[in-house]
């Protein structure tokens, strides 16, 4: 059935009334530029449809009453005028922390009753938190004539993670499921919040496999990368990585530790490659899309650390059918999670059948394989 009459239903069963809208923001995946965005770099994501779907009726007191149907329709309810961290139900935080950010803008919204559902593979690097932020962001946007733009929505929903939540993730998420757009990725500069649009070639396939790696101690060592991107930003006296050339980072690198030499290694060269990418994408090449794939994957691997030997064995048997034709690499924060490839729609079954053949052998594993499509960004109808 289709979402939205799906959504509606639930809805109608629930609160015996009609939904005033629905709301949907997707999921993404990025295609170049990993935690480079918390470095005030460059990120290449599109988003995907896979999302979050948020049917809602304005209330005109201050309660926010949500059910979570994918959660055996869990019902929590707050008052916008008392909202603090839930620490038994941790799936509400990512509501009440953007609302709470949210009023501080606009300080007189009321509540609404809600019904939630999402099929973003959670934990896999596609972004569902951002887009249950996003959608609700949306949907109070929406019931109360907020002026809220895709790229206040997205700072919003950094800060509820960043403050509330207690991630301390960048902004490519929340923006590119705010303003993603069909058929293309996102060239989005994390510094000025500027961003094009690069058209993703009609012949091209977008496909996601998730490793089904349980992603362990992704938090801690998220942040410890941050740090450590902080730490030679700070050897330099700049604000962030992105002002730091490449030759400035090879001249010092007796000064600094091997490890934050590597780390800041991967950062500044990703930076370059996502800048390439956008042109290897507005011209179609793909033997230079390819490369800089591969090359980013192998400095996740080698500088960063943060890929996982499964991971990358899905790269290698991927990479061996693609050749030149198409690219593959890790997609996401790391330490498990997906891999993304663009790859020729005719070479998406030979591709299905090699990681279907090889990689539950090797691994023990059985991977999920995703033909995507790419989606505009937040809406509501
Ligand atoms: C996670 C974060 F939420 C993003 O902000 C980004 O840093 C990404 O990891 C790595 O590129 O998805």
């Amino acid at each position: 059935m289709d979402r939205k009459i799906w959504i509606t239903k639930a809805f109608t069963q629930h609160f015996t009334s009609t939904p005033d809208i629905i709301c949907h923001a997707p999921g993404r995946v990025n295609l170049i530029g990993e935690h480079t965005d918390y470095n005030a770099g460059f990120v290449l994501p599109a988003a995907i449809n896979f999302g979050t779907d948020i049917a809602a009726k304005k209330r005109t007191d201050n309660i926010v009453r949500i059910v979570a149907v994918d959660l055996d329709s869990e019902v929590i309810d707050f008052n916008l005028e008392e909202i603090s961290y839930n620490p038994d139900s941790i799936w509400i935080n990512y509501v009440a922390g953007t609302l709470k950010i949210l009023r501080e803008v606009f300080p007189h919204f009321t509540g609404a009753e809600l019904v939630v559902s999402g099929n973003v593979p959670q934990g896999t690097g596609l972004s569902s938190s951002a887009s249950f932020e996003i959608a609700v962001l949306k949907t109070f946007a929406q019931l109360h004539h907020l002026a809220l733009d895709g790229v206040k929505a997205a700072l919003i929903g950094q800060q509820a993670e960043n403050t509330f939540v207690g991630c301390n993730c960048g902004i490519m998420d929340q923006l590119v499921s705010a303003l993603g757009k069909q058929s293309h990725a996102m060239l989005l500069d994390c510094q000025s919040l500027r961003y094009q649009y690069a058209n993703i070639p009609d012949n091209l396939a977008l496909i996601i496999v998730n490793s089904n790696v349980k992603r362990g101690l992704v938090d801690s060592e998220y942040n410890t990368r941050r740090e450590q991107c902080e730490q030679v930003a700070k050897y330099f006296n700049k604000p962030t990585l992105r002002a730091v050339s490449l030759a400035d980072l090879q001249a010092n690198q007796a000064e600094l530790s091997p490890v934050l030499f590597r780390r800041a290694m991967h950062v500044i060269t990703e930076n370059i490659r996502t800048e390439k990418a956008l042109q290897a994408l507005n011209n179609n090449d793909m033997k230079m899309m390819s490369k800089l794939m591969q090359d980013s994957h192998l400095s996740m691997k080698n500088d960063f650390q943060i890929t996982t030997t499964e991971i990358d064995y899905l790269v290698e048997i991927v990479a061996q059918e693609l050749g030149e034709y198409g690219g593959v690499r890790m997609t996401g924060g790391g330490f498990g999670g997906c891999v993304v490839a663009l790859a020729p729609h005719k070479m998406t079954q030979q591709i299905t059948e090699k990681i279907t053949r090889c990689y539950k052998d090797k691994t023990g594993l059985t991977a999920d394989i995703f033909v995507c499509s790419t989606t505009n960004g937040a809406f509501y109808e």
